[in-house]
């Protein structure tokens, strides 16, 4: 394994930073935290074509309170970040895949035990979690960021795994969940569940799975739940033969379940298309029989780091996101749906987001994530930047295909975005979009905010820190009023 430096070298440090550096105003109003979820290398991987995914997790958080942010960053301290820690070397191999770490330190039934948790965050009943899609969600001290171990509801979760991107009802409370490989590696058992606003399991639905494959996203409407299935493929051949867990085979279809909110095991229709990847989505709906999904969805591979199955060298065309709208007629009699390209000659980042009061329901933003080329790029200060240069959020709007953006700077790169309300009833997409930039120029990474009414006008207020925050994977913003922030 070579060195690895540059801006993505990993930084291993925890830090706090009591009071930053601020250039323009933070709005007042806003009172809470943005919590984020990456990773970073605490040992090297014993693989060099290994995925990031395999990565420790790391939880950060800009808390912001009275017009001043402070920082503070943790390592997730799962108890593989702590048996590496104590032989001081890497002890687990590929991604997801328990034979090839070292003997000892397999735990083929307790993926708990071998997670790096470096994917999300979750508010829920005044906890706050960190999740990663292979283990049950870990439990974090929202003042501290001091792991505090492994959450199962009360004992009523009883998948061995839980969704990075479970929904909560913003007017119930509810909390929708599911976990995929429930009862073991590659098992074909997927788990569905809705806990209620107090955090314990009320609904619990055993599903099979057409195939086995990664159910990274998914999305809910006001009466159903979707399930996309798509051509990341493993099997117990493939982890007893020590390979990492994900290959690409392109000959699958996708598979989309749709099921009622409350729906039980006979209830669930699968349709079927062509191969496609949805990683993230925006929202779903229900109107009449059908469902509408729109979504980023790629027509290939996303990830070159998880090889293909027939051996061919990663496409980067059709490793491509479009914004898609996805219709499902359940009173159909056949499986097929139509799919529509909504922003046409867009391409996008995947890492959408919506403005979350409207999960399940109509709504007419999606924000993500871009790389606008009509923008300039510094190359002399920001060097080459390891190509990874997304410089604009853009503001979607999904019922006219049409978009507004805002610009990070010639010398920056954008992570995932999120969208807080201006206020409790302001109109859908009024409010603030906030999120991290690493400013490659600086070496150092930087929280922006800018107003949804004005996002040409740039940044209202940038929260510098005096060093780089690399990997984010997904970041949230919760308000005080959610999480006790202290
Ligand atoms: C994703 C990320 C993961 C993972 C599986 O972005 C899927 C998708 C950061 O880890 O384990
Ligand atoms: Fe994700």
């Amino acid at each position: 394994m070579p060195a690895m430096r540059g801006f993505f070298a990993p930084q291993r440090f925890e830090a706090d930073v009591w009071d930053c550096e601020v250039e323009g105003t933070i709005p007042p109003a806003l009172s809470g935290a943005f919590v984020r979820v990456g990773s970073d290398w605490n040992y090297p991987p014993r693989h060099s074509d290994d995925a990031p995914f395999n990565q420790d997790g790391y939880i950060s958080m800009f808390r912001i309170k009275g017009g001043r942010a402070s920082y503070k960053g943790r390592w997730v301290k799962t108890p593989r970040f702590l048996n590496c820690n104590k032989a001081g070397r890497q002890l687990y191999g590929y991604y997801r895949n328990p034979f090839d770490n070292e003997p000892g330190f397999q735990n083929i039934d307790k993926p708990w035990l071998n997670t790096v948790m470096n994917t999300a965050v979750l508010a829920h009943a005044g906890k706050l979690m960190v999740l990663k899609e292979d283990s049950r969600p870990y439990a974090v001290d929202p003042v501290t960021l001091d792991t505090l171990g492994e959450w199962d509801f009360h004992g009523g979760y009883k998948s061995q795994t839980f969704t990075a991107h479970p929904k909560v009802d913003n007017r119930t409370g509810e909390l929708l969940a599911y976990g995929f490989e429930a009862t073991g590696l590659a098992s074909d058992d997927l788990f569905y569940y809705v806990i209620d606003a107090g955090g314990r399991v009320k609904h619990e639905v055993r599903l099979k799975v057409p195939y086995v494959s990664m159910i990274h996203d998914w999305a809910v409407t006001e009466s159903h739940v979707i399930f996309p299935v798509f051509p990341y493929c493993t099997s117990m051949e493939q982890l007893r033969a020590g390979q990492i867990h994900w290959k690409w085979d392109e000959g699958r279809p996708t598979m989309i379940g749709i099921m009622p909110r409350y729906g039980s095991p006979r209830d669930i229709r699968w349709f079927k298309g062509p191969a496609r990847a949805i990683v993230h989505t925006f929202n779903a709906r229900t109107v009449g029989s059908k469902v509408i999904l729109e979504t980023p969805s790629f027509d290939g591979n996303p990830f070159p780091f998880f090889p293909a199955t027939n051996g061919a060298k990663w496409d980067p065309v059709k490793g491509r996101a479009f914004i898609r709208r996805m219709t499902f007629d359940l009173a159909s009699d056949h499986d097929g749906y139509v799919e529509e390209i909504l922003v046409p000659g867009l391409n996008v980042v995947d890492l959408g987001r919506i403005d979350d009061r409207y999960t399940g329901r109509d709504n007419r933003y999606g924000f993500a994530p871009f790389r606008d080329d009509s923008k300039p790029f510094d190359a002399a200060r920001a060097g080459n930047a390891g190509g990874r240069v997304t410089n604009s959020y853009g503001m979607f709007d999904l019922k006219e295909g049409t978009w507004r953006s805002f610009f990070a700077g010639p010398t920056h790169s954008l992570q995932e975005p999120d969208f807080i309300p201006r206020s409790p009833d302001a109109p859908e997409g009024d409010g603030w979009l906030i999120g991290v930039a690493n400013n490659y120029a600086e070496s150092r990474s930087e929280m922006v905010i800018a107003d949804t009414r004005d996002l040409a006008a740039g940044a209202v207020a940038r929260i510098i820190l005096p060093f780089r925050s690399n990997v984010q994977v997904h970041g949230r913003w919760f308000s005080d009023k959610e999480i006790a922030f202290g």
